[in-house]
């Protein structure tokens, strides 16, 4: 008899977002978002979602939602139909032997397949993960409209909402002194109300980054993210040395490998955890792991995931035993059109999360079936 657990449909469903203004950063100016949302449905009815997001299209990463897309439907998918989903960690296993790179593909498919088994089991996604040591997490705001006054207002009205006391600068996509003054002034106006940190997105060289960061620690910057390319740990880790400010690794870190010789190098204080840039929530684990053996700050990571990927990274960073740096996960605050039944709860400056099984939201199926990018697909049942 074929168990009623068994998996019968994965689809990939793209949806694209208007963003709530330009979102800019060095690598590419964001006025939608796109997300590759995925669904594994078992016979009974049961069904687990997951989603993967990337920025700029191919600008960020080597990933996209249509490659993320395809290669599920084609390649990822066929390895997961008439699968028992509650063999979870065995489809897990097969997925990384079958399949090189793909991490972002690979984590929409591991969540989806988390969050049927934990509501199955009837408990929260994180408890898969190690289980809750927080109920909700200190959330920044990413200022990135391009210009200072605009980005100081927006501030002001999230510090009186009193949604983010924390916020990133997307920098490097002006000269490096126009950045400085950029993010002096933003400092200054909100001196001892709010802590500031820059996000370069990998946008200089050494010898610039050096100049920078000696301004930007004078003046008060309390993180600086991935300064220098991926491609350069060493100079990552001489920067790591030179300054007291905290370097933390960003795109450096595509899992735990990465994780693992960033540490041996001493290149980072503190690493940006992402679920889909590591490769997946386990790879995400390791990747806060080796942090946290060596001592290393922990912040949670953004691919400016809608609500689905966010609750996914939520329920891992809801496990981590530090935080020390809160976490940016606002995606689905910077999209025009809500796609879950229940927004996301913002609250004191925290995001809250769910008690309730698996990832704990769901996308409404009207909304989905107005937003999917193939409008004249047949409703989900
Ligand atoms: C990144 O590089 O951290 C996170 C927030 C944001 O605005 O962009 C992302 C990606
Ligand atoms: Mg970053």
């Amino acid at each position: 008899m074929i168990p009623e657990t068994t998996i019968e449909t994965v689809e990939t469903i793209l949806v694209d977002l208007p963003t709530i203004r330009p979102h800019q950063l060095s690598v590419a100016t964001m006025r939608s978002q796109t997300l590759a949302l995925v669904r594994i449905r078992c016979r009974d009815g049961q069904e687990g979602w997951g989603e993967a997001t990337t920025i700029g299209g191919l600008q960020y990463g080597e990933e996209s939602p249509e490659s993320v897309k395809t290669n599920i439907d084609h390649h990822l998918a066929p390895l997961l139909r008439g699968e028992n989903a509650d063999a979870f960690a065995r489809l897990l296993r097969t997925l990384r032997r079958s399949a090189r790179g793909n991490r972002f593909a690979k984590c929409a498919l591991e969540t989806a397949l988390l969050d049927l088994r934990a509501r199955r089991l009837g408990v929260p996604l994180s408890e898969l993960l190690g289980g809750r040591v927080r109920d909700s997490l200190p959330v920044a705001w990413t200022l990135a409209s391009g210009d200072t006054g605009r980005d100081i207002a927006e501030a002001e009205a999230m510090l009186e909402l009193r949604r983010h006391r924390a916020f990133k600068l997307k920098i490097g996509l002006r000269a490096p002194e126009d950045d400085v003054a950029h993010v002096l002034a933003i400092r200054r106006a909100l001196d001892g109300r709010a802590g500031v940190r820059v996000d370069v997105n990998q946008a200089w060289s050494e010898m610039q980054a050096e100049r920078a960061i000696a301004q930007l620690q004078d003046g008060g910057v309390e993180l600086i993210e991935q300064p220098v390319p991926r491609e350069h740990p060493a100079a990552l880790a001489r920067l790591a040395r030179r300054f007291v400010v905290p370097i933390m690794a960003d795109e450096a870190l595509h899992g735990p490998v990465d994780a693992n010789l960033l540490a041996r190098l001493d290149a980072a204080d503190v690493f940006a955890v992402k679920i889909a840039q590591s490769g997946g929530l386990f790879a995400a684990r390791q990747v806060a792991d080796i942090a946290a053996v060596n001592g290393l700050g922990l912040y949670g990571g953004t691919m400016l995931e809608g609500g689905v990927g966010t609750m996914a990274s939520a329920q891992l960073f809801s496990t981590f035993d530090r935080l020390d740096w809160g976490c940016e996960l606002f995606g689905p605050l910077l999209l025009t059109e809500e796609l879950l039944t229940e927004p996301l709860r913002y609250r004191d400056f925290e995001l809250q999360l769910p008690s309730g099984p698996g990832l704990g939201v769901r996308p409404d199926p009207d909304k989905l079936a107005a937003l999917r990018r193939d409008r004249s697909a047949p409703r989900l049942h």
